[in-house]
């Protein structure tokens, strides 16, 4: 829960009976009835505000576990790097992007855009992105710490944040996590994903040749509009990135470690990870959606 440890911090004591915004809550996934022992427990989970992040390399899929924990449990997704990249279209304009499968949320779940000054961010950042190189993190910091603000009601789960010990540190200024996931994924089946990855720009929905082609190559499921590949997935910038990721990330996850929140989970197949990520997510917010159904 966002205690504001390290004090004065903007979400102090922000979370308990706070609860959601709008649309179906926590309280309509609970199954037990109330003054039962599970329903209260139930209950319990629901009150409570939920801070989780996802961390991994280049392509571990932090991004799809993201997306689905995003549509089962009603949490808002917020990918550092999806901000960036949408920084970098620049115009400063801001699209709302479409809740991806129309499902059941608890405050509007689903990616969701960035509203910091697009150009300043864009312009910061760019030449960091196209060498597959971190954002200095004063720059990457001010936006998340941005967005965080503004979703302090609404639980949420954060992809490719915190990426380094000063990013971490940062965090936990302002709140205090419950729930950390680390993908461990070998090497060479990174690389192998990333040269098959192509992405839809305006939504940042992700496909992969193999494992989620489009229904017509090429083009994006929901809008019909081309897809492309991302610059950073160009084989120097994924060498550079993987390199990058596995030095900062170290002391990052030996923190989380250190206050037993870390669960990390190994493996080559998204589909055989999912199973497990469902279960843990499941043991302290309640699902919106059931493991199948996702
Ligand atoms: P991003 O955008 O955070 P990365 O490099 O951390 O980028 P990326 O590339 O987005 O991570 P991912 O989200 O971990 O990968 O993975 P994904 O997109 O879900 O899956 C990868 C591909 O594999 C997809 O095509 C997917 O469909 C497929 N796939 C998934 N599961 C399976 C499977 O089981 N089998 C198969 N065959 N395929 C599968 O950050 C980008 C840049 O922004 C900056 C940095 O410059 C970074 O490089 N940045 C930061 N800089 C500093 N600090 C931070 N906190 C920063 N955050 C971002
Ligand atoms: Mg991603």
């Amino acid at each position: 829960m966002c205690t504001g440890r390290g004090g004065g911090g903007w979400m102090r004591g922000e979370r308990r009976g706070s609860a959601r915004r709008g649309g179906p809550g926590p309280s309509d996934a609970l199954s037990c009835p109330a003054g039962t022992r599970a329903g209260l427990r139930q209950q319990a989970m629901a009150s409570k505000l939920l801070r989780a992040v996802v961390l991994g390399p280049p392509g571990s899929g932090k991004g799809t576990v993201c997306e689905r924990i995003a549509r089962s449990f009603g949490l808002q997704h917020l990918s550092s790097g999806q901000f960036l990249r949408e920084s970098l279209g620049g115009g400063g304009e801001l699209t709302e992007l479409p809740n991806k499968s129309g499902v059941r949320c608890r405050d509007g779940c689903g990616a969701v855009s960035s509203s910091i000054p697009v150009p300043e961010v864009g312009v910061l950042a760019k030449q960091y992105l196209e060498r597959g190189l971190l954002v200095p993190d004063h720059v990457i910091t001010r936006m998340m710490m941005t967005e965080l603000e503004k979703r302090r009601e609404q639980h949420w789960l954060l992809d490719g944040f915190p990426r380094t010990l000063g990013q971490a540190e940062a965090l936990d200024r302002i709140c205090e996590l419950d729930l950390v996931i680390s993908l461990n994924i070998p090497f060479e089946t990174l690389k192998d994903r990333l040269s098959a990855r192509w992405v839809h720009p305006a939504s940042g929905r992700v496909y992969n040749m193999d494992f989620n082609p489009p229904h017509v190559h090429g083009v994006d499921d929901l809008t019909g509009e081309p897809l492309v590949q991302r610059e950073d997935d160009k084989p120097e910038a994924v060498a550079a990135r993987l390199r990058k990721y596995k030095d900062a990330a170290k002391p990052v996850i030996e923190l989380y470690k250190s206050r037993g929140i870390l669960h990390s989970f190994s493996g080559t197949e998204t589909n055989k990870i999912w199973p497990y990520v469902y279960t843990l997510l499941s043991s302290k917010i309640p699902p919106v959606l059931s493991d199948e159904e996702n």
